[in-house]
Parts: structure tokens; C-alpha cells; sequence
């Protein structure tokens, strides 16, 4: 009897399957295609838990799609570029391509291990000239299409990265990446125009809605923000102060709620936004001017926080309220942000409480317009309140009966006066996408004197990364690429007279939101991708990946998609079609970190338990989206159901082919059951209920042999190849030994998933209630597909029946097959 060697069927099977190349996409003529993508490694170090797990459980979907008969595409490549490497390679003063692939050969020699069934003919790396060659021809596609943009503005910079970061990676008002405290600067940056997409991007989540997981395309609607409400204007009288005699101003404010315009006591513009500047009253110029220095210094979530003392300069000018001609005055604040809206609100005091902390703090005026039932006035109380309730001090809007109607009624009067109308805001802002860092693909402009801006002409792709290592790739402020004063001294491509190229480098999210195109041919010197296998093979089937990219990477790649289709180059508008994200593993309750001491090695786990038995433990764990404990999971009880497994396959002394249809219809039954319920299963992703099926599988084909039934009978090869089969979704160096032991060539990767019987998957029998005028008298255990004559005929027939009609007229029998029998005497 051999014994189950985990490192002996690794050692053994891994060169066999690299030499078939089972997971080869394309080849399947004439096959559905499906493809199924996980979000791309970084190369940081070795592959870790968090790879181990998610790509486990992609794996069982991956492989049951090429079982089911599909021709799939499940490739893998790396995320190359990004800050890591570069700060590797300050430390140790080298190029960071180094310390980058040597990474990812790491990394790829760890999967091959792992027995992913990547396609890795179609491997890409995002740092590769021959793939960022595309990044910057995309990048030009959209610049031709009005998409990609440069403007000056304030944007957040994070002083330790010494770069700017998009508002998507400013977390809680610190650097994602590194925690420091992120400032305000004004800089001239790159944009790709998300905002062109908003309305799409929000309302092309309802098709998403039940494919997604939840809580994602909550995250990206959040993120998006749709507010329904008006712009109003409000006009400024600059005459005053400035002595320029009835000189006016149009100030247009964004609200909700449009309906509190007679309750709009004053108007707050953005102390930062270019508007304040403009209208201020040359008196006050100078106290704006000092109250802007501290603004500079807050992030947006201090300056929106409501519990934050209020400050703020009066403008000394005012505005007409259009609904009451009243004159309102104008200040300037923090809490209002200049990015938002139109940069400047109506402070509606009585229904809003920063407005209401503001009017308190500068003794400003508080009118209630909504007498909200079982609230205290505003007005006295400073509580403000936002419920319905009815008008007051609203002339036009008295009667009223809720906030609806309120608000389209107002709306209509500011359209029909000419002072404002109905709009929708999001709160999704354009992409900042330069970075002042070297390890990332150039922007592929050049900087002219006469012509300006001047793309880079197409035959000039790629614009490479000139050879800069160690302190030349120090942090300064600007990018290091600057100061490559060979690289960036071009002559223009216009006009030929001097030139600079634009030394910053694109946000590594602009490599991974294409990236799905390129592996659909990542070798094509040609062309990014090719639109006619984009549209045979996009969108994404199943994509699986972390929580952390739920807003940033989806959005991106959602928003280049809408923007490559209206290029004409991909005929569907989302990406991903269904998206799940996994949960993380931790330990004893807590995420894994180097200060807790409690990181889990993921070499060390595969040292000790084998590929295997560790895939199967992070399958069974939980279900996909939940984090797995390792405290609470047994990759030594996984050990110990491959070898019970693996045992069946030596036991089965049928031959292959052997005739099934004659074998014990209770273990037939049981493995067709098992199959028919794994296919629910897979599809609604309840991979851990799976491997439970499995182990009933296991243990009753197990019994089955141990008992009567016996190794021989076919019913047992019938189960055993089933479980070699399944296991193949999550074991499968154990799953492809069975299955030479079971007498097949490899590989069971490419097997046949089992066809579920009908006539199997019901049960064995029925209980049917026997009643005699309508009361039962008897039960009996039939077929589940006996016919209504049978039926009657074992009703009359039973002893306790027959005894109870005896000597009586049978009027009337009424049979309902299988369940009921009722007879009337
Ligand atoms: C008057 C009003 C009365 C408002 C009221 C609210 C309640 P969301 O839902 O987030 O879109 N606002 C507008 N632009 C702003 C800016 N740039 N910075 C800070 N606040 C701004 O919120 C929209 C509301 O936030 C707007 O409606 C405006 O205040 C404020 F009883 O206008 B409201």
C-alpha cells in the first residue's frame, strides 16, 4: 500500500502539467468563453496569505468553468510599477527594475507551485516598456478626446511621499500609503475627466446591483454621490465697497433643498475658492487674505466636520435673496469647500447646523421656515432641524404639504423668474493622475514654448524611463525625472525648437485600469488591445479581489472602459460584469502585523501542510467574503481528508468505463446529489459548502466499500472519479494522483464535470397519507414518481385500510400522487 507523499505529487505532477498546459486560453473551438480575472499581485516580496487565499478561491471557479466545457481565460500578470520599489531602491541605490523583477519571478515561481490554473502564456508586467507604450497611447487617446487635462489647483500632497495623491487615496485625511497628515498646495497636475461620467458611472451600478457584492456598489455610489437639488443665483452688489456705481455679480449656490430659500439669511463662499477673492470688498481684502493661511493648512474632513468651531471672514458685500429681494450678507468660510457644488452655499441657519453654529458664532440672523411637529424653534434652541413639517415665513410655499413638493415648487418659480433651476451634483471629483515620482509610466507630453502642450507623436511610443537610480530618485518635490536633464531637453515635435518633456509619471492606478484588455493579447506590438477579441471576450465574467479597491481601482477601470467605448474601441460599457471581494485572513482575532507578532508565513504553512491541504484550508475556512481566523482553521485535518480521499482512488477494483447504471443506487444517488448541488453551489459563490459536500461524498463512498456494497461495484468508481473530479476545484495535485490511480491520463483538469442524473436526484420515497373521509387512518412510504393507480391500489390494499372499509360502499376515491389519499364511504 503506498502512502499519500503531498511533496512527492508536487515534485511529480507540476512538470507534467507544465508541459500539457491544460489552462492554455482560445482553444477550445466553437466553446462559450468565459473569463475569469483576479486583481493583480504587486510585487512586494513573496506571494503572502492574502494571495494564497484569494486566488484559491478564484481557482475553484476558474477550473470548474474549463470542467463544464468553456474555453476560459484566467490570466495573471503583475503590477509593476509604484512607490515600493522605489523607496527599495533609494535605500539600496539601485534602479528599481531590480529589485521589481526579481520579485515577480519570486512570486511567479510560487504560484506555478501553488497550482493556479493561470493561462501563463499571457503573463504582462505594467512596468514593461511594451506595455507601458500602451498606458501612454491610451493616456493620448483620451487627451485627443477632450478626457485628459492640465489645470492648476489645490490638490493634496502628502509631505512624506512627497507627491500629490488623488482624493481617492486621501484616507480620513492622511496618505493611504503612509499614514502622514495630507496638505493643501497648488499645483498645475493632470486630470482625467471622471466627472464627463458620473451620471453613467452612478447609474450604471443599478445593472451591477446583483451581480456585485453589495457593499461594494454601495461604496462606489457613496463615493460618487448623487445629490438632487438646484442651482440658484443670487446676485451681488459689488457698488458699495468698491464705488464702481450698480457694478453686479452672479453668484450661483448649489442646495438641496432649495425649498428653505426664504429661510436663506446669509451666503458662505469657499474662503479658497477663486470667487471669494473676486468679490471681496477692498477693505477686507487683507483679513481674507490672513484667514487663508490657516484654511490652506486643514483638510477637507476638518473642514466639514460639524463639531469644529466655526471661523470665517465677512466679505463685506451682500446678495439679493431672489425670493425675498432681501439683502443677505456674504462671507467666506472653510466649512464650505471649493471643490464641491459651486463652491458657495445659501446658509439656511434654522435647517442647517454648520450654517446654525456659523450664524451663532457671528451673531448672524436665524429665520425657521419649516415648522417641523414635536421640534423645538431653531431659532431659540440653535438645534437646527431637517424634517418635513409645514411652512412658515414662506409665502409662496404656505400650504404645502411635504418637502417634495416644497422643493419642486420652488423650483419651478426659480426657473420661471430666470433665477436658478432643478440640477443633480455628484460629489465625484476628475482624476488626478500625475505623480512626482520616477517608478511610473511618463506622461507622454511635451512642453514647448511656442506650441505648448504637444503630444508625443505616436511613432515616438514608448517615452522611456531614463536610467535613474538611487538618491537621483530622492523625493524632491518635483519629479525626480526633472532633473534628467538629458531626458527631459526634447526638441518639440511640432515646431522643432526647444522643448521639455513633462516630467511627471501617471498614477499607477492608469496601468491597472486596462490592463483586463491587454491580456487579451499582451504581446501585440500593434496595438493596446484588440477590439474585436474585447468583444468576444469582455466584459470580465467573475472578478475577484480586495475590499481595499472597491472605490479606486473599480471606478477607474469602469470609467476607462465608458471612456475606450466612446473612442470606439470596446463595444460594452462595464468591465466586470460580477465582482466579489474576499475577506482577509487574520489571526486570533486580529489582521496580521509585524507589531503583534502574529504573521502567519505562507512558505512555511506549504512547507509543513503541502499546496493542498492548504487551498482546501482557505476554501473550507468561510465563505469567500468573510476573513478567516487561522486560529480557527486545521490544515492538519485538511491533511488527513486528502489522504482519506486519496485512499478511495486505491480501493476501486472496477475498470474504467466500467457500466455504472447497475451499481447501489443509494451511493449513485448520493454522488449525483453532490454534484447537482455543487453546481448551485459554485454559482453563488458557497465554495466552503462545497468542500462539506465533498467530505459527505468521501465518507459515504468510504462506507459504501467497508460495508456490503463492496470496492467492486461500479457505484464506487462512479464516486471516486467524482471526488477526484471536485477535489481537482481545490486539491488539485491529490485530485490528478487519484486520477491515474483511477486509471485515467491526466489531466483531471480537463475532465468532464459529471452530468447529474434527473432520476437520482430525487429521493428514494415519499410518505402519503391514506384519510377515509378525510381523517388519516394510514401512512405509507411510496415512490416519489408512483402513478395515481399504483397509488390507490396500495392504499386499498393496506391491512389497517382494508379493515376500516370493510363491508362498506366505497363512493369515491380522490388521489393526489404521491402525497394523498383520501376515500369516501
Ligand atoms: C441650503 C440648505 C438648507 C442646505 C438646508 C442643506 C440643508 P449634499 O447632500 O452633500 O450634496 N453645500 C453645498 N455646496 C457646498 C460646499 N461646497 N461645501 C459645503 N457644503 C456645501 O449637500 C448639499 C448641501 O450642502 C447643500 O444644500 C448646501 O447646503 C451644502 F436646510 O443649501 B444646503
Amino acid at each position: 500500500q503506498a502512502t499519500y507523499d503531498v511533496v512527492e505529487l508536487q515534485d511529480k505532477w507540476r512538470p507534467i502539467w507544465e508541459k500539457l498546459e491544460p489552462f492554455k486560453a482560445g482553444q477550445r473551438d466553437g466553446a462559450e468563453k468565459r473569463y475569469a480575472l483576479t486583481m493583480f499581485p504587486y510585487p512586494s516580496g513573496d506571494l503572502h496569505m492574502g494571495h494564497a487565499e484569494v486566488t484559491a478561491l478564484h481557482d475553484v471557479l476558474a477550473r470548474y468553468w474549463w470542467l463544464k466545457g468553456y474555453d476560459v481565460l484566467n490570466p495573471i500578470g503583475w503590477d509593476s510599477f509604484g512607490l515600493p520599489a522605489e523607496n527599495a531602491a533609494i535605500k539600496r541605490n539601485e534602479n528599481p527594475a531590480g529589485w521589481t523583477y526579481a520579485n515577480i519571478e519570486t512570486q511567479a515561481e510560487s504560484f506555478k507551485r501553488y497550482g493556479i490554473s493561470f493561462d501563463w502564456s499571457r503573463r504582462l508586467h505594467t512596468s514593461d516598456p511594451e506595455y507601458y507604450k500602451w498606458t501612454q497611447w491610451i493616456f493620448l487617446k483620451l487627451y485627443e478626446a477632450g478626457l485628459a487635462y492640465r489645470k492648476k489647483s489645490p490638490v493634496n500632497w502628502c509631505p512624506n511621499d512627497q507627491t500629490v495623491l488623488a482624493n481617492e487615496q486621501v484616507v480620513n485625511g492622511e496618505c493611504e500609503r503612509c499614514g502622514a497628515v495630507v496638505t493643501k498646495r497648488d499645483l498645475t497636475q493632470w486630470y482625467f475627466k471622471t466627472t464627463a461620467y458620473a451620471e453613467e458611472l452612478y447609474n450604471g451600478l443599478d445593472q451591477l446591483q446583483d451581480t456585485w457584492i453589495g457593499k461594494v456598489v454601495n461604496m462606489q455610489r457613496n463615493w460618487i454621490g448623487r445629490s438632487e437639488g438646484a442651482h440658484v443665483d443670487f446676485e451681488i452688489s459689488l457698488a458699495k465697497q468698491s464705488g464702481t456705481a450698480g457694478e453686479t455679480k452672479k453668484v450661483t449656490v448649489f442646495t438641496t433643498r432649495p425649498d428653505t430659500l426664504y429661510g436663506a439669511t446669509f451666503m458662505v463662499v469657499a474662503a479658497d475658492a477663486d470667487l471669494a477673492a473676486e468679490i471681496v470688498a477692498p477693505e477686507r481684502a487683507a483679513a481674507l487674505e490672513s484667514y487663508l493661511e490657516d484654511v490652506r493648512k486643514a483638510s477637507d474632513i476638518d473642514r466639514l466636520a460639524t463639531d469644529r468651531p466655526k471661523t470665517g471672514v465677512d466679505l463685506g458685500v451682500t446678495a439679493t435673496n431672489p425670493v425675498t429681494g432681501e439683502q443677505i450678507p456674504v462671507w467666506a468660510a472653510d466649512y464650505v469647500l471649493a471643490d464641491y457644488g459651486t463652491g458657495a452655499v445659501m446658509a439656511v441657519p434654522a435647517h442647517d447646523q454648520r450654517d446654525l453654529d456659523f450664524a451663532k458664532a457671528f451673531s448672524l440672523p436665524v429665520r425657521r421656515v419649516v415648522d417641523v411637529p414635536g421640534a423645538e424653534n431653531p431659532e431659540e434652541t440653535y438645534v437646527a432641524t431637517a424634517g418635513d413639517g409645514a411652512y412658515v415665513n414662506s409665502p409662496e410655499l404656505e400650504g404645502v404639504a411635504d418637502k417634495a413638493s416644497g422643493i419642486h415648487k420652488i423650483i419651478e418659480k426659480l426657473e420661471a423668474e430666470g433665477h436658478g433651476k432643478g440640477t443633480i451634483n455628484y460629489r465625484l471629483r476628475d482624476w488626478l493622475l500625475s505623480r512626482q515620482r520616477y517608478w511610473g509610466a511618463p506622461i507622454p507630453i511635451v512642453h514647448c514654448q511656442v506650441d505648448g502642450e504637444v503630444p508625443v507623436p505616436e511613432t515616438e511610443l514608448p517615452v522611456k524611463l531614463p536610467e535613474l537610480k538611487g538618491a537621483d530618485l530622492k523625493p524632491k518635490g518635483v519629479s525626480p525625472l526633472a532633473a534628467a536633464s538629458e531626458w527631459v531637453n526634447v526638441s518639440c515635435p511640432k515646431c522643432g525648437g526647444p522643448a521639455t518633456r513633462d516630467s511627471d509619471t501617471m498614477d499607477t492606478f492608469v496601468d491597472s485600469s486596462w490592463y483586463f484588455l491587454r491580456y487579451l493579447t499582451p504581446n501585440d506590438e500593434t496595438q493596446a488591445f484588440d477590439p474585436k477579441l474585447a468583444s468576444e471576450w469582455g466584459p470580465v465574467d467573475f472578478y475577484l479581489g480586495g475590499d481595499e479597491h472597491a472605490v479606486l481601482h473599480l471606478m477607474y477601470a469602469r470609467f476607462f472602459t465608458k471612456a475606450l467605448r466612446d473612442i470606439g474601441l470596446i463595444d460594452w460599457d462595464e468591465p466586470f460584469s460580477a465582482y466579489l471581494s474576499q475577506g482577509k485572513v487574520i489571526n486570533g482575532g486580529k489582521k496580521m502585523s509585524k507589531s503583534l507578532g502574529n504573521g502567519v508565513n505562507l512558505s512555511d504553512v506549504l512547507e509543513v501542510f503541502g499546496v493542498d491541504a492548504t487551498r482546501l484550508t482557505l476554501v473550507f475556512a468561510s465563505p469567500p467574503e468573510d476573513n478567516i481566523d487561522w486560529a480557527d482553521v486545521s490544515p492538519a485535518g485538511s491533511v488527513k481528508f486528502l489522504q482519506r480521499a486519496w485512499r478511495l482512488a486505491g480501493d476501486v477494483t472496477s475498470a474504467p468505463g466500467v457500466d455504472v447504471s447497475t451499481g447501489d443506487v443509494a451511493l449513485r444517488r448520493t454522488t449525483h446529489k453532490t454534484v447537482a448541488e455543487a453546481e448551485q453551489l459554485i454559482d453563488s459563490y458557497r465554495f466552503n459548502v462545497v468542500v462539506a459536500r465533498m467530505m459527505e461524498l468521501v465518507n459515504a463512498t468510504r462506507k459504501a466499500i467497508d460495508s456490503g456494497v463492496g470496492p467492486a461495484d461500479p457505484a464506487v468508481r462512479e464516486a471516486a472519479e467524482t471526488v477526484a473530479i471536485l477535489l481537482s476545484l481545490v486539491a488539485p495535485y491529490t485530485a490528478e494522483e487519484m486520477w491515474e490511480r483511477l486509471g485515467h491520463e491526466p489531466t483531471v483538469a480537463r475532465a468532464a464535470w459529471p452530468t447529474p442524473l434527473p432520476e437520482l436526484l430525487v429521493d428514494d420515497s415519499v410518505t402519503a397519507v391514506v384519510q377515509i373521509k378525510g381523517k388519516v387512518r394510514a401512512r405509507l412510504e411510496v415512490s416519489p414518481t408512483i402513478s395515481e393507480a399504483d397509488l390507490e391500489a396500495a392504499a386499498m390494499a393496506d391491512p389497517t385500510i382494508a379493515a376500516a372499509i370493510e363491508g362498506q360502499t366505497v363512493r369515491k376515491v380522490i388521489v393526489r400522487a404521491p402525497k394523498l389519499v383520501n376515500i369516501v364511504v
